[in-house]
């Protein structure tokens, strides 16, 4: 079988900037480009919001529902731990796509996540600690998947649930979730803590693309299919991975038109030097405004001016570490967590202290992100 192996899309990042439109023209070359495929597997963060808008919303469904009508895909055969019996004949047509959710899509126990409501509608197939077996010409695919949990659940949830290779098939084993040594984080799932037997491991939430080994078998990491941290490493170009299951061959297919990302970083400099430097990259061609990030350290510099210089040819974006100094967000930084997870670790690390059960209470927090108030006050006058 050929597959296609997406990540990270992020339907609706950057709502209301200029950049507002990429994430679904990426997206939707992402999934144009696997229109020769026999499925498509999605590793998590489709959308960028737990609540995306109805224009993403509306977006999301056009484009999957171009895969519901497409030929000679795989059938879905069998669910492991996953019921069939009440999908709508719409999940099942076409080209089947297989999805979790991400970090950005988790909600609380009993609220629906988004990639939920895609299943809801007939669009993919969502998995969280179970999976299907794909069929096509007596070949069978199994896919077995853990959506994103807190990074401190995740090593026993997966021990839990504990999923095992299913003989006859080749083994796919799809995950959301920070690994070490991929991805420095707090707390991190071990690589050498993953099932091992499976044919092909698929992390999402890394948004670097990169291609390594475990237990014997290819582990990758398809990488977003736009740029949404802006680092060092975000000037990789983006794409998706197509997987032929009987070659056992995995090739990287990049994304085409993309808005070029250029990182610089300075020391001290004039504004002289960081326009020079900007009026240089301008020089070359560019399809689209490229974005271009500019690291300063050193002594205090206004940027305002620069700003408005370049704002018709370029995306300035300019981070500045003079700044973080005298804030709290140089922790964020350091172990590169979003303030929602910092608020998170902080919650838990409390709860822990007044001797109370954090997993218990983890909710409260998704419950107050979506200023469910008085859900969150339920939990705490019950306990
Ligand atoms: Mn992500």
């Amino acid at each position: 079988m050929k597959l296609s192996i997406i990540s990270d899309m992020h339907l609706g990042f950057g709502t209301g900037s200029e950049r507002e439109s990429d994430s679904f023209e990426a997206a939707s070359q992402a999934i144009e480009f696997s229109s020769d495929c026999d499925a498509i597997l999605v590793a998590g963060d489709i959308f960028d919001t737990r609540t995306p808008n109805t224009e993403t919303l509306i977006h999301a469904m056009q484009l999957f529902m171009k895969t519901n009508f497409w030929e000679g895909g795989a059938k879905v055969s069998e669910g492991i731990a996953k019921d069939l019996s009440d999908f709508s004949p719409l999940n099942l047509s076409g080209v089947p796509v297989i999805a979790i959710h991400g970090t950005h899509e988790r909600r609380a126990k009993g609220l629906m996540n988004p990639v939920e409501g895609l299943e809801k509608a007939g669009f993919v197939i969502y998995l969280h600690c179970n999976g299907i077996i794909l069929e096509k010409n007596k070949e069978r695919v199994c896919v077995q998947a853990m959506s994103g949990v807190p990074d401190q659940y995740a090593e026993s949830v997966l021990s839990q649930w504990n999923p095992k290779p299913v003989a006859g098939c080749y083994n796919i084993f799809m995950f959301h979730q920070s690994v070490a040594p991929f991805l420095y984080a707090d707390k991190t799932i071990d690589v050498e803590k993953l099932p091992r037997g499976f044919d092909l491991y698929v992390a999402g939430h890394m948004h670097e693309s990169q291609q390594s080994s475990h237990s014997d078998a290819p582990f990758i990491i398809p990488g977003s299919t736009i740029q949404t941290q802006l680092n060092k490493e975000s000037v990789q170009r983006r794409g998706f991975w197509i997987l032929d299951t009987q070659a056992r061959e995995l090739e990287f297919r990049e994304l085409e038109g993309q808005r070029k990302v250029y990182y610089r970083a300075f020391e001290n400099p004039s504004q002289e030097q960081i326009e020079t430097e900007i009026e240089k990259i301008l020089e070359e061609a560019h399809e689209k405004k490229p974005i271009i990030r500019i690291r300063l350290a050193g002594k205090e510099i206004d940027v305002s001016e620069i700003q408005n210089k370049f704002q018709n040819q370029a995306i300035l974006s300019f981070k500045k570490d003079f700044e973080e100094e005298a804030l709290p967000a140089k922790t964020i930084e350091e172990h590169r967590l979003s303030v929602q997870e910092l608020g998170r670790k902080i919650l838990h690390e409390n709860l822990q202290a007044a001797g109370l059960d954090p997993e218990r209470f983890e909710s409260i927090f998704e419950l107050l992100l979506e200023k469910k108030v008085d859900a969150a006050q339920e939990i705490l006058y019950k306990s």
